[in-house]
């Protein structure tokens, strides 16, 4: 790298984290302490936890291990290691407190600050694109989306706010066919990219159509209202035995209310936006939906090849929409807005194809278990990925309107549970093409 090229890195990797560490401080400075420690869920930390045990994987990575500097704290290192408490246990431990947290990652981040300007004074490279920084900014960004879920689970007068995103707009199509062919999945050159989205590799994927927008709350309501979660049929058996145990009627938050349907969004309970993409609805959910409507979910290649593929050149995009960085035309990502947009509302981050809101509004589960691409590699810890390849989670792509564009892509994969629905999760169908449709 030239001394401009360096400077241009160091800028960027400063931007990134600062941007991380505003939303951190958004979503922890808006609560008191008592809402800060104490456990809104038992799927979630307490937000304490998770303020800290973002500044102790900074620490560990790039005060320790880039920085080669002394520990900050070595001492709490147990209680923040995710493999070591889980979540439902995480409040009876002896945690920072609210002020010891805040201090704690403020030390840690002028440490990593300097490590950074030293690199650069130094004239050491920052190698392979500074990816260690990268891959921080977006475990920070990761976790501040955890904590937006957290807020939603939380009781209590709202907190957060965000302007109204655009309006959404009449879409000509509702499937869009894509042609049979191999295309380009995964990435070996997007710097950031993580382990699990390593390396690019040839996938064949036959024809399939897919719907342009991401299936809404009123398409949502016409399943639920056909008595849908009372008819084993759509279900799979998994799905129906759960849905049954946990009495699920309905996507989480939504309510009967005098005889029609609300629901709840950061503390604010408001009609169901029919034109907005459902959210908060499991795998279990989108699967019997999809079987309800005579479709089905598409495949992790299917979702990607939609979102990538770009039938002209024959290669696949960073984006739907081309190779820059998002922008708000072309996206809902980042907490810009506190809710999916309207169907319609980007038509600027439409893939070659037609298909629109694939990056940000919701997370889209995938009938794909999550595992290691052909040639994947551990990098540069088995516990980011590998440990969680495994058919009981399932893929979600594209981000949410709760997901910062550092750690969000075509090629991002994100993985769960079939039975979550505290997540930011959504869904789009696909099926096979009819024989006239493919000529
Ligand atoms: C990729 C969202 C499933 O939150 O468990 C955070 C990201 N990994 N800390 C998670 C992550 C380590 C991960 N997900
Ligand atoms: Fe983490």
């Amino acid at each position: 790298l030239t001394t401009m090229e360096q400077e241009k890195l160091r800028a960027h990797v400063a931007e990134v984290l600062t941007r991380a560490r505003s939303r951190s401080t958004a979503l922890t400075d808006a609560v008191d302490d008592h809402d800060l420690t104490r456990q809104h869920s038992r799927l979630m930390s307490p937000l304490v936890w998770d303020l800290a045990h973002i500044g102790n994987q900074e620490e560990l990575w790039l005060v320790r291990d880039v920085g080669g500097r002394d520990p900050v704290r070595q001492d709490i290192d147990e209680l923040y290691d995710a493999f070591k408490h889980a979540r439902v246990d995480r409040p009876a431990l002896p945690l920072l407190g609210p002020a010891e947290a805040r201090g704690y990652v403020t030390e840690v981040r002028d440490k990593v600050l300097d490590v950074l300007d030293h690199a650069v004074l130094e004239g050491r490279p920052l190698v392979e694109g500074a990816f260690a920084f990268g891959m921080i900014a977006q475990h920070e960004q990761q976790h501040d989306e955890t904590m937006l879920a957290t807020h939603q689970l939380r009781a209590g007068a709202p907190v957060l706010d965000a302007p109204p995103p655009p309006r959404g707009r009449w879409v000509p199509a509702a499937e869009v066919l894509v042609p049979a062919g191999p295309f380009t999945m995964g990435t070996s050159t997007e710097p950031w990219a993580l382990d699990n989205e390593r390396p690019a590799h040839q996938v064949h994927v036959d024809a399939f159509v897919i719907d342009t927008t991401p299936v809404t709350c009123g398409d949502y309501l016409a399943f639920v209202e056909a008595r849908g979660y009372h008819d084993p049929q759509w279900w799979s058996p998994t799905g129906w035995a759960h849905r049954q145990q946990a009495g699920i009627t309905a996507p989480r938050f939504w309510e009967r209310e005098d005889g029609r349907w609300v629901r709840t969004r950061f503390g604010v309970r408001e009609p169901l936006p029919l034109d907005e993409p459902v959210v908060h609805v499991s795998f279990h959910e989108a699967e019997a939906y999809a079987a309800w409507a005579g479709k089905r979910l598409p495949t992790e290649a299917e979702w990607e090849k939609a979102a990538r593929f770009d039938p002209a050149s024959g290669r696949s995009r960073r984006y739907p929409w081309g190779d820059e960085d998002p922008t708000a035309e072309h996206a809902n990502l980042g907490q810009r807005h506190l809710r999916p947009a309207p169907v319609g509302a980007y038509p600027a981050g439409a893939s070659p194809l037609g298909v629109e809101q694939l990056i940000g509004d919701v997370w889209e589960w995938t009938s794909s278990d999550f595992a290691g691409y052909p040639g994947f590699a551990v990098f540069p810890y088995p516990e980011y990925s590998q440990v969680f390849f495994a058919p009981k989670f399932k893929v979600l792509r594209g981000g949410s309107f709760g997901t910062d564009p550092v750690a969000c892509r075509g090629t991002f994969r994100n993985w769960d549970y079939p039975i979550r629905r505290q997540i930011f999760s959504g869904f789009r169908c696909a099926r096979d093409p009819r024989p006239e449709e493919l000529g």
